[in-house]
């Protein structure tokens, strides 16, 4: 990253996705022509109908190419699709999932994270805000039977609402890791409430998010990979309960079944309980 700010700015979050995403693909799946026709040729429709119903001039086709070049340009395709498209991609997958809901992966999913045995603790700086969670459950499959030393790959924002990877400012790997399960498939880990997620507003699709008068935001939430052998993992993600842009997230990924509602321990700290059930792969 060749970014110079110490403070969080498109160029330190949304383009970094770019790479995360290429290093995480292992060559492009073969395609169908026919399943590539229907597909594209159904996109290429709605863009014209949308050009003739709104008769969109010269002058604005210039500027959604303008545009276009520089989400490629400011490494923001990640970000741009996985707010804005992946939802519905997440929608047609759920279709034939059982088991916990599922929400959409994100542009933040780093592999390869430290792996830490429950009870456990995210790496977090020795001076972390955020109000602190202590979080349990348990993994089932949807017999109700436990996954032995199921994991949860959690990833989650810090309490400004940024992630390790992502901002020059933080070290790496802080508030990310997997935590296995034990032989019951039950779990414990501390962490932090993260802050809601701000798009940063200084890259392409900011700009576009300003210039339609939307708001940019996600409400808190924390990301997680729950998989166990021989079962289906499940990406999702889980909000608190009376947060802000629960509502109205941007990215249009919340779940009524997703919401926490952690409780007050009366000490400045906050406990929640959520199971997770796990469908055979
Ligand atoms: C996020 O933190 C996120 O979870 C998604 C889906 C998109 C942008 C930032
Ligand atoms: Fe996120």
């Amino acid at each position: 990253m060749t970014t110079t700010h110490d403070s969080p700015t498109a160029a330190g979050s949304g383009s970094s996705a770019t790479e995360a995403f290429r290093a995480s693909q292992h060559g492009a799946a073969a395609a169908d022509p026919a399943r590539v026709s229907a597909i594209v040729s159904k996109l290429l429709a709605g863009i014209h109908d949308v050009v003739r119903d709104e008769n969109v001039s010269y002058s604005e086709f210039a500027a959604a190419k303008q545009w276009l070049i520089e989400v490629g340009d400011g490494g923001e395709w990640p970000l741009f699709l996985d707010v804005f498209v992946e939802h519905s991609v997440e929608e047609v997958a759920a279709r034939t999932q059982d088991g916990t809901k599922g929400s959409i992966l994100g542009p933040y999913y780093l592999p390869d994270q430290v792996r830490l045995e429950t009870p456990a603790t995210l790496p977090q700086r020795p001076d972390e805000k955020g109000i602190p969670l202590v979080f349990t459950g348990q993994v089932r499959d949807t017999a109700g039977a436990p996954v032995a030393h199921a994991e949860l790959d959690i990833w989650q924002a810090d309490e400004q609402g940024y992630y390790s990877g992502f901002a020059p400012h933080l070290p790496d790997g802080n508030l990310r890791g997997v935590v296995v399960t034990d032989a019951e498939g039950r779990f414990e880990i501390r962490t932090i409430q993260p802050a809601p997620y701000q798009i940063p507003t200084d890259g392409p699709t900011g700009k576009l998010i300003t210039a339609a008068g939307w708001h940019p935001w996600r409400p808190a939430h924390l990301h997680l990979l729950v998989s166990g052998s021989g079962h289906r993992t499940i990406t999702t993600q889980l909000y608190f309960q009376g947060g802000e842009w629960l509502d109205s997230d941007v990215a249009e990924a919340t779940k009524p079944e997703l919401v926490l509602a952690p409780t007050d321990q009366g000490d400045g700290t906050t406990t929640v309980e959520y199971d997770f059930v796990l469908e055979p792969a």
